[in-house]
């Protein structure tokens, strides 16, 4: 078609009719259509294709899949990169890199002071011991801080959405003591992948693409006066390392994993058995007016 007849079209369609619009919701959703509506015609897009998409859509929400496809696409990576920028132009520098938080969060953790384990002791995994400080950009300690810490167990799988885990399995908050310093137990995760077959698996293959994610931890770090850091540490060696689907990954983000087989050293730690240590300190960036902010609203999941 014309575009000249395109846009007729959407003038006469966009139109206000009843009341007074709001204005940001009205001026996105008429670019969203006036841009599918370009889509449709230079695709040539058929009735047929066009309900196809909006039963997949429906399929996806359904499926509770759109947290995964909005990480897949790379919606939430650029998220990070506007935040990124306008932190920059406001002359923030320095701290720990942020990285998407993904769909897996689940409020409600048990608080911890300084240390906690996060397994239950159900899975046979390797032990790891991560510790660090929380600091500020010109490297003080931040004691009293929040360390929000999630992950994956040996399968890949997340408590909470998988049912067979323990509640909070893997997740926990912990306190920063008056040094800065958190340290925590746990069972080295394994890399996660899009449930089989489900809505984000079917985009994904169409698109020529996987959906793995390399192993990882996440965290939120929060403390009064500072910006809330939402971040995630890759383990090293991971096939995936530099492949995620969710464009997480981020130098600074994968610190060095120490294998400990030293009877001393394990001795020395409290275990019975190698383990592997990760060393790694936050830092966080002071709060700033007029910057957008770092707390971010989505639905999460909470559990008691
Ligand atoms: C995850 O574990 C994750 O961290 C992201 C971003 C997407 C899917 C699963
Ligand atoms: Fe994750």
């Amino acid at each position: 078609m014309e575009k000249a007849a395109i846009d007729a079209l959407l003038k006469e369609m966009q139109a206000p009719t009843r009341g007074e619009p709001t204005p940001r919701v009205k001026a996105i959703v008429d670019r969203i259509v006036r841009d599918l509506f370009y889509v449709i015609d230079e695709y040539d897009v058929e009735p047929s294709e066009f309900w196809s998409a909006v039963n997949y859509l429906t399929q996806a929400g359904r499926n509770d899949e759109y947290g995964l496809i909005a990480a897949g696409l790379g919606f939430e990576r650029f998220l990070d990169v506007r935040l990124d920028a306008a932190e920059e132009a406001a002359g923030l520098t320095g701290g720990t890199p942020r990285t998407i938080e993904g769909p897996l969060y689940v409020a409600g953790a048990p608080l911890c002071k300084g240390e906690a384990r996060l397994d239950d002791g159900s899975e046979e995994g390797e032990i790891l011991i991560m510790h660090g400080q929380v600091r500020d950009t010109d490297g003080r300690p931040v004691a009293g801080a929040h360390v929000e810490v999630w992950h994956a167990n040996t399968r890949g799988n997340y408590s909470f959405f998988d049912k067979s885990q323990s509640p909070f399995n893997l997740r926990r908050t912990i306190e920063t003591d008056a040094d800065g310093r958190y340290r925590f137990r746990t069972t080295m995760p394994s890399g996660y992948a899009v449930p089989p077959e489900g809505s984000t698996d079917t985009l994904l293959k169409q698109l020529g693409r996987h959906g793995h994610r390399p192993a990882h931890i996440h965290f939120f770090v929060s403390a009064p006066g500072f910006r809330k850091l939402t971040t995630q540490i890759n383990i090293d060696g991971d096939p995936y390392l530099h492949d995620d689907f969710a464009f997480a990954t981020r130098d600074g983000l994968i610190p060095a994993v120490e294998r400990n087989q030293d009877p001393d050293a394990i001795a020395e730690a409290g275990l019975n058995a190698p383990f592997a240590r990760i060393a790694f300190d936050f830092e966080l960036r002071s709060e700033a007016l007029a910057l957008p902010s770092a707390e971010v609203q989505r639905p999460r999941a909470e559990a008691a």
